[in-house]
């Protein structure tokens, strides 16, 4: 029988790990992100910091706090310092056409991370990786499709009237803002059962949850369903009904995209309904990503993350703890 001798073991260890070392060393990649507007954020910068580190790149990492024109600032500080390849999160999809033709005409190759683009010339940028946001829209809609449905029969229950539906939506003209909406219109397109009655943004963040869904329980009756961008304004959402003795979950159905351990707990403690998964850890695949680009190697079009979904008919018991 073949048997491996510890030394011949050791060696290849040995040698595998130092061409890993040369293979990276000496790579820098400048990462813009967009703030700490939600747990889920703070656990993608975790990714991507702890995804460098693991893979001895050096990470030059500028948070922009909300502002595109900051965003701006620092990748053309990444041109101006050379660095390998630039990758950032754009905090909306317009507006990048002239700092790409800069990183282009640099040399400097760019990935997209996270959220997507919209620019007509495609080759100002080498790939993107990040959210499936008009999957998470559709997987939404579905939901609701299924929980208004007779479960007897799966026929659309038999109502007085349409299900009314609120909508917080995320940071005005990001891309997981714009395709959430488009995802779940285009499921409920046509289907005289649902009306979305009411849509404003809350900014992916938690107090604007709570002050928008204060606001909406003041203008608004018979109100269905909340259908939330993101678990932060879905908390804050759920604050503001529970202070006014509305029940979420049982009064409204609520359906919510991340998956925070937060809105997990809320789901199995009966307060959510649906959890659309978004899966922040993408650091590992970035640094993978950004090392082939380094290389000058093509990287796909486009990747999409592993994504969810978590309803109230799911056994969650082991589910693992989420870390964000
Ligand atoms: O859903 C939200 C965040 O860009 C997909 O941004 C991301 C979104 C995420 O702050 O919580």
């Amino acid at each position: 029988m073949f048997r491996f001798s510890p030394l011949l073991l050791c060696c290849f260890l040995l040698f595998s790990c130092a061409e890993k070392e040369v293979e990276t060393k000496g790579i820098i990649v400048g990462f813009s992100q967009i703030g700490a507007e939600s747990a889920w954020r703070n656990c993608n910068t975790r990714s991507v910091q702890e995804a460098a580190a693991d893979a001895g790149i050096q990470l030059v990492f500028f948070n922009a706090e909300q502002k595109q024109e900051n965003q701006i600032k620092a990748i053309r500080s990444f041109i101006a310092y050379q660095v390998d390849v630039i990758a950032f999160v754009p905090i909306v999809s317009d507006g990048w056409e002239n700092v790409l033709e800069e990183a282009s005409e640099a040399g400097i190759p760019v990935l997209i991370c996270d959220r997507e683009i919209n620019v007509e010339d495609e080759s100002l940028y080498a790939g993107y990786l990040g959210t499936n946001a008009i999957q998470e829209g559709r997987s939404s809609a579905e939901y609701l499709l299924k929980a208004f449905s007779d479960s007897e029969t799966g026929e659309a229950a038999d109502r007085k009237r349409p299900v009314r539906i609120v909508e917080l939506r995320g940071t005005e003209g990001s891309s997981p803002a714009i395709k959430r909406a488009e995802g779940f219109r285009e499921v409920l397109a046509g289907n005289p059962g649902f009306e979305i009655i009411y849509s404003a943004s809350g900014d992916f963040l938690r107090s604007k949850g709570y002050e928008l869904m204060c606001s909406i329980l003041e203008d608004l009756d018979d109100i269905d369903v909340i259908y939330s961008h993101n678990d932060g304004m879905t908390l804050g959402a759920l604050d503001a009904m529970k202070e006014r003795g509305i029940k979420p979950g049982g009064d409204i159905i609520i359906v919510t995209i991340d998956a925070e351990q937060a809105a997990i707990d809320a789901l199995k403690r009966g307060e959510v309904n649906c959890v659309v998964e978004c899966n922040p850890k993408q650091g590992p695949d970035i640094m993978s990503l950004a090392l082939r680009l380094a290389r000058g190697e093509s990287i796909p079009r486009v990747i999409y993350m592993n994504e969810e979904v978590f309803t109230e008919w799911d056994d969650l018991s082991s589910l693992a703890p989420r870390g964000y």
